[in-house]
């Protein structure tokens, strides 16, 4: 079984300004959005444990988080500096060879492949103390069987911290956690669930996965399978947004390859038109089928030069949909470009 390893920076934004502000170590900050003089218009980033101590929190208003703490310390977000912090952590990072998702400012997954548990938490305690060291940032590190699981037991170990979820631990962890504790639940969808009796993962792993489809779509279907103990979270190398696809249901399951052929040719055709409105192009190309059974594969394929051409998408994408079809009935097919650029020459971020 392969694993992946999830790293999150501790109370980040917060953290790059103790590095640079020592003497704020001690007492209750936080980092907002709004200028000094209009703070109490704005929001809080984050704050460090210690106003985390007085019920303080990211997302709370920052004139809420002052009735908390009368004399709490304000700062001005300062973006650029974040970022470039950042930057030093994933090129840190990137330099084992794993393949690497930027997943936001401050997270990243590692795919490590086949590889041991013990190997896994021997890796994490080396990339947690270059982090502390050449860095100068605190961080916790999860490691599990996709980067859901490894987010969530990253969650849990902090702060400063490597947590291992194995197989066989995983029902007992998944149990008794609420919904929201999914990557990707946020409030609505975890509204949603409540009002079909669902509030634990323990519970979602007992519904009707058509109902859960009908209700969020492929979501719904990854969520049944996250409860049910299978992360297929797959690992994307560069930024995960930075992909234009698209994906359809074929009218019947089908195992026919002319079929497949056909649905892809006409999302190929989509997925170009939007790559070259955006002034894209691109140097990976990602197939997937959905297989009756709910589960998926995908195949990638790295080229070598960028293009935005129709003709090398879908030739790909036929080539790749070959291999993905065995015995089990297909649903769902897609299409998709990544490791995306301005054609300009910047990296496109949207
Ligand atoms: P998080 O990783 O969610 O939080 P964190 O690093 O501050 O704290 P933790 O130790 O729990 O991981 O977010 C990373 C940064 O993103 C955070 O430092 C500031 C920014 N951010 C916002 O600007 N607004 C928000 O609502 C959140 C959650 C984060
Ligand atoms: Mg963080
Ligand atoms: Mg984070």
């Amino acid at each position: 079984m392969p694993l992946v390893l999830l790293l999150d920076m501790d109370y980040f934004f917060a953290a790059c300004e103790e590095l640079r502000h020592p003497e704020l170590k001690g007492s209750a900050f936080v980092v907002g959005t709004a200028t000094i003089a209009k703070r109490e218009r704005g929001v809080v980033q984050t704050c460090n444990y210690v106003a985390r101590g007085f019920g303080i929190h990211s997302a709370m208003p920052t004139a809420q988080a002052l009735k908390l703490k009368p004399d709490l310390v304000y700062l001005e977000s300062d973006d650029n500096y974040y970022q470039e912090m950042s930057d030093r952590v994933m090129s840190l990072l990137k330099g084992y060879g794993f393949a690497t998702e930027v997943m936001s400012i401050d997270e990243a997954a590692l795919g490590l492949g086949d590889i041991s548990y013990s190997d896994a938490d021997a890796l994490a305690r080396v990339i947690k103390s270059r982090i502390n060291n050449e860095v100068g940032l605190p961080c916790t590190i999860g490691i599990s069987t996709g980067k859901v699981y490894a987010k969530m037991v990253c969650d849990v170990s902090k702060p400063n911290g490597i947590g291992l979820l194995g197989e066989d631990e995983l029902a007992g962890f998944l149990k008794d956690k609420k919904v929201d504790s999914i990557l990707g639940v946020g409030r609505k969808t975890a509204d949603r669930l409540k009002e079909i009796g669902i509030s634990t993962i323990g519970q979602l792993s007992k519904a009707d996965p058509n109902v859960l489809v009908e209700m969020f779509g492929s979501f719904g279907r990854e969520l049944y399978l996250l409860a049910n103990c299978r992360d297929e979270s797959r690992i994307v190398e560069s930024y995960t947004v930075m992909s234009i696809g698209r994906e359809r249901t074929l009218e019947v399951e089908t195992k026919d390859l002319a079929k497949m052929d056909a649905m892809l040719k006409g999302l190929s055709k989509e997925a170009i038109d939007e790559v070259k409105k955006k002034g894209m192009w691109f140097k990976g190309i990602s197939v997937k089928a959905r297989y009756s059974d709910f589960t998926e594969r995908i195949k990638n394929r790295k080229l070598n030069n960028y293009t935005d051409s129709y003709d090398v998408l879908y030739g790909t994408a036929a080539q790749l949909i070959k291999e993905l079809v065995n015995e089990k009935m297909v649903r769902k097919v897609g299409v998709r470009a990544y490791l995306l650029e301005n054609r300009k020459g910047q990296r496109g971020i949207f």
